[in-house]
């Protein structure tokens, strides 16, 4: 059964703070993305890690390997554990990104598909699959997979074995999290905590579903 990991997507250091203030006691990581750094800058990764447990960037990072690689270092400099990369600009974008994180001592996790219906345009299907076989390839330490859709969790599980599986969907977008958390690795909750009224009594509740 998987780790609690909060999406804090919300939008000011004040506030960044208190939800993880709430919640920290039941997390096991802490991942943030372009709302929380865009409006509060990269350096609230400084106070965040003041919670001692992990960070991850989701940057989804999908640029040439050169680039990659430069926002990967910035990254784990800036004392994240582990970063998300997009799969879909090729095995050696996504090689750039792995070897910063092994570089650092962190984690890539590859996004194969995505959690939302719009996902199913382009990237589901035969391309989830194929991205999910070259993270295993390229040495990823795991993958992003649609708590929305569980049977696609298990045919990407079948694919990726025992590297890991982190899995955002749960909550806000309809995802439940009995179906899914014996399925993955870490379950990624966002606004289903952090809108709570009471954040930590969200927090703990899905913290239930931990091993
Ligand atoms: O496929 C994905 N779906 C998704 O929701 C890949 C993601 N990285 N995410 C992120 O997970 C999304 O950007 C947000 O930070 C979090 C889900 O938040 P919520 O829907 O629980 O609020």
């Amino acid at each position: 059964m998987p780790d609690l990991i909060l999406a804090l997507d919300v939008l000011s250091r004040s506030e960044a703070l208190r939800v993880a203030d709430a919640a920290a006691p039941h997390l096991d990581a802490i991942k943030i993305g372009y709302p929380l750094v865009l409006a509060a800058g990269l350096d609230i990764a400084g106070p965040l890690s003041g919670f001692g447990i992990p960070l991850i960037a989701d940057f989804k990072v999908a640029d040439i390997p050169n680039t990659n690689r430069l926002i990967a270092e910035q990254v784990f400099a800036a004392g994240f554990s582990a970063i998300i990369c997009q799969g879909f600009c090729g095995s050696d974008s996504v090689a750039a990104c792995v070897e910063a994180a092994d570089d650092a001592g962190g984690e890539c996790y590859v996004v194969t598909e995505m959690s939302h219906p719009g996902a199913l345009e382009f990237l589901s299907g035969k391309n989830a699959e194929l991205l999910a076989q070259m993270a295993v390839d390229v040495g990823a330490h795991g993958i992003i997979a649609p708590a929305t859709r569980p049977e696609r969790v298990q045919t990407l599980r079948a694919i990726i074995g025992e590297k890991k599986i982190l899995s955002p969907g749960v909550g806000a977008q309809g995802g439940d999290p009995a179906v899914i958390a014996p399925l993955i690795d870490g379950m990624i909750v966002g606004r289903a905590i952090y809108t709570a009224e009471n954040p930590a009594k969200a927090a703990r509740a899905y913290a239930e579903f931990r091993r």
